[in-house]
């Protein structure tokens, strides 16, 4: 992506995950953003987009982090939000194990008190070992725990699955993480 796709990025990112009303956005209740609306904010708020950038966003953002609406009026980000929406994502099954990357600093307070989602609306969950150490790097000296996700549904946990491929759970008890 080029150097102003990673800017228009992580704008969208500030935008649809945690702060609309800095450029007097409003979402819906699941997230979405009228995308004639969201141009037209930032543009007001000076920030140069329209519909070609967020079509190339959508389409190459390495992590896919954002999606279009069906009729493609609409978009939103797949998961990460701090804000209360709700993304009306159908439970499903995970596979038995999850990692979770997370910095080393972190490890005993997670050992003592479970995983949990902070700001954000989940505890995100990665379905490989790469991914997961890559998500631990951003914090620190990364550290990948395993997660026994088929234990946590037979306990009544829920998992979802967002539309670019992060598991998402409420939080994740301690009993249920083996660290190294
Ligand atoms: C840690 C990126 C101490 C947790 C990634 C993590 C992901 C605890 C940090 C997505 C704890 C929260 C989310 C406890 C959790 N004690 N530390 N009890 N419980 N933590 O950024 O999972 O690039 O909110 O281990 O790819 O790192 O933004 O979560 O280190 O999918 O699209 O608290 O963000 O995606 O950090 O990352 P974060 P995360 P994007």
């Amino acid at each position: 992506m080029s150097d102003e796709l990673v800017r228009t990025s992580k704008f969208l990112s500030l935008i649809l995950r945690h702060q609309p009303e800095k450029i007097g956005l409003t979402l819906d209740a699941n997230g979405w953003a009228d995308v004639d609306e969201l141009i037209l904010r930032a543009n007001e708020a000076g920030k140069r987009l329209n519909r070609n950038l967020l079509d190339r966003i959508v389409a190459e953002n390495d992590k896919k982090r954002f999606a279009f609406s069906e009729d493609g009026t609409r978009i939103r980000a797949s998961q990460g939000h701090s804000i209360d929406i709700d993304l009306a994502l159908t439970p499903s099954t995970p596979p038995d194990v999850l990692y979770h990357g997370t910095a080393s600093r972190f490890v005993e307070s997670i050992r003592a008190e479970g995983l949990h989602s902070g700001n954000r609306q989940h505890v995100h969950l990665s379905l490989d070992v790469a991914t997961a150490t890559m998500v631990g790097s951003r914090h620190g000296k990364p550290v990948v725990l395993v997660i026994r996700a088929g234990e946590m549904v037979a306990a009544g946990h829920q998992f979802y699955l967002s539309a670019n491929g992060v598991w998402l759970t409420e939080l994740v008890p301690a009993a249920f993480i083996d660290s190294p």
